[in-house]
């Protein structure tokens, strides 16, 4: 009789420890991948800057903001899984003030950076929008380009 009674007692501590530990971890919704704490949605299409960058709100996401080398690492790997021809819209813009490239999620300059050899160059005074090349780094394009984009919540 102890001894079923211990038993319960041990099983009942399983649930009731393991149950929202297993609830707290990290998950993402149906089409979402999950990578260091974030989710993410990669496009089927490519959009201009200001569509993606709204088509990602209407998710209740943002544009991606890389962060950090892993990250953008991670990135660039799915962006040869799905065949995306040139990359990937960032969440960054100096259209405010030029050559100052700001996230959009925050105004503020981004910590982690990666541009490409002889990037920024805002070419023909007309490049306002930030991209990662695959394989590459960051370049500054024209915001009405139509590009594959990756949100993030
Ligand atoms: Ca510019
Ligand atoms: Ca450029």
């Amino acid at each position: 009789m102890e001894m079923c009674r211990s038993t319960a007692l041990v099983l009942l501590l399983i649930c009731v420890l393991g149950g929202p530990k297993a609830a707290s971890q990290h998950q993402c919704d149906d089409g979402w991948i999950s990578f260091q704490r974030k989710c993410y949605k990669f496009s089927i299409k490519p959009e201009n800057f200001q569509k993606a960058m709204r088509i990602c709100y209407s998710f209740g996401s943002r544009l991606l903001e890389v962060k950090s080398k892993s990250e953008e690492q991670w990135i660039d790997l799915h962006i040869l899984l799905l065949g995306y021809s040139y990359g990937v819209w960032l969440g960054f813009s100096d259209i405010q003030k030029e050559g100052q490239f700001v996230a959009l999620s925050d105004r503020k300059r981004p910590h982690y950076i990666n541009w490409w050899k002889g990037e920024p160059n805002n070419v023909s005074g007309n490049e306002h929008c930030v991209m990662y090349v695959k394989r590459t780094g960051w370049n500054d394009e024209k915001c009405s380009l139509k590009l594959n984009y990756v949100c993030t919540k």
